[in-house]
C-alpha cells in the first residue's frame, strides 16, 4: 500500500516580476497557509514540498523593454524547468504554486522534455481569462505573464532562456477555456498555430461538461500526458477576488468544480500549476482557499461515490 502511495511535489514559484506589480510572491506561502500540502495528505497522497525557487537573476541576458525583467524571469524559467523535469522523472506530479502566469515557462517546458523522454504527446489545459501568447514584439505591456503559451509552443525567440533546441508544445495540442480577454495580435497568432480555444460564449453555449469531454477524449486517445494551468482570473471576481487582472464574466465555482472532478476521474492529468494569486487583492483569503479546495477535487476529493463510466 505504502510504496503504491501517488507521490506529489509542490514547488514554490515566488515570481511576480512577470506580472508588473507586486503581490503573487505571496501566493506560495497563502497557497501553504490554506492547507494545500495537507489536504493532499488527507487524500492519501505523499507530498514532497520542495520548498520555494529563490534563483538569482540571470546575469547573461540583458534587461529588454519589450520583456520586463527578462533576467529574474528567465532565472525561475530554468530552474522551474529543471525542478518539473526531476519531478516527473522521479514519478511525482509537480504542482507549481505560483507566482505569476511566468512560470508556465519552466513548468510547462519541464513536462514538454519528460513527455519528449517518455515518448508521449504533451497536452496543456489552459484556464484563463487571457490566452497569454503575446510575445516580446506583439505584447502591449511587456509583461511575461502574458506570454507563456507562445514561449512553450516556440514562438518567444528573442533570448536563449532555454535551449532553443528542446522539446516544445504543438499549439494543436494546446486548449484553452474561459478566455474572454485577448489582444488583436493575439487573437491572430492563436487562429494561425491552431490553438484550440473554448472562449467564455463557448462555455455558456455548450457547457464546460461537453467541452472537457471532447478534451480528455483526444488526450486518451494519443495516450497523452495533460498538463493544467489554473489562472485565478479564470474564475468570477466574485469568486476570486485575489488577482491583478480581473476580468467580469469568469468561471462559477461549480464550472471550476466540475472540471476537476472530471480531470481526475479521467486519471490523464500530469502536472498542474496555480498562479496569479495576489494575497495582498484577496480577500482574508477567499481566492486562496478556493484554489485549495480546486486543486482538492482534481486530486479525487468527492461528494459522493459514482459508477465509473464505461468507456
Ligand atoms: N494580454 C495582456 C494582458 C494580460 C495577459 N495576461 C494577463 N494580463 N494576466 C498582456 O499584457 O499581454
Ligand atoms: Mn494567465
Ligand atoms: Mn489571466
Amino acid at each position: 500500500m505504502q510504496a503504491q502511495q501517488k507521490a506529489v511535489t509542490l514547488i514554490g514559484v515566488p515570481v511576480e516580476e512577470g506580472s508588473g506589480r507586486g503581490g503573487c510572491a505571496m501566493g506560495p506561502a497563502a497557497l501553504r497557509i490554506a492547507g494545500i500540502g495537507h489536504v493532499l495528505q488527507e487524500l492519501g497522497y505523499r507530498v514532497n514540498d520542495a520548498g520555494d525557487l529563490r534563483p538569482k537573476p540571470a546575469d547573461d541576458l540583458a534587461a529588454s523593454a519589450r520583456a520586463r525583467n527578462l533576467p529574474a524571469v528567465a532565472a525561475f524559467t530554468r530552474a522551474l524547468e529543471k525542478t518539473t523535469f526531476d519531478a516527473a522523472a522521479a514519478g511525482s506530479l509537480p504542482v507549481a504554486l505560483g507566482g505569476d502566469h511566468s512560470l508556465s515557462m519552466g513548468s510547462v517546458s519541464g513536462m514538454a522534455r519528460y513527455a519528449a523522454q517518455a515518448g508521449r504527446p504533451l497536452f496543456v489545459l489552459w484556464l484563463d481569462a487571457h490566452a497569454d501568447f503575446n510575445t516580446p514584439e506583439t505584447s502591449p505591456s511587456g509583461n511575461m505573464h502574458g506570454m507563456p503559451v507562445a514561449f512553450f509552443c516556440g514562438q518567444v525567440e528573442f533570448a536563449p532562456i532555454l535551449p532553443t533546441e528542446r522539446p516544445f508544445v504543438d499549439p494543436k495540442r494546446v486548449y484553452q477555456v474561459g478566455i474572454r480577454s485577448v489582444d488583436e495580435e493575439e487573437r491572430i497568432a492563436i487562429a494561425r498555430h491552431g490553438v484550440n480555444v473554448f472562449d467564455m460564449r463557448a462555455v455558456d453555449e455548450e457547457g464546460v461538461g461537453a467541452i472537457m469531454r471532447r478534451i480528455l477524449a483526444e488526450v486518451e486517445s494519443s495516450n497523452g500526458l495533460l498538463h493544467v494551468s489554473l489562472d485565478v482570473d479564470f474564475l468570477d471576481p466574485d469568486v476570486a477576488p485575489g488577482v491583478g487582472t480581473t476580468v467580469p464574466g469568469g468561471a462559477t465555482f461549480r464550472e471550476a468544480h466540475l472540471i476537476m472532478e472530471m480531470l481526475h476521474d479521467s486519471g490523464l492529468v500530469s502536472s498542474l500549476d496555480l498562479v496569479e494569486l495576489n494575497p495582498f487583492l484577496d480577500d482574508r483569503g477567499k481566492s486562496a482557499r478556493v484554489l485549495v479546495d480546486l486543486a482538492a477535487s482534481l486530486f479525487g476529493r468527492r461528494v459522493l461515490d459514482r459508477p465509473t463510466r464505461s468507456a
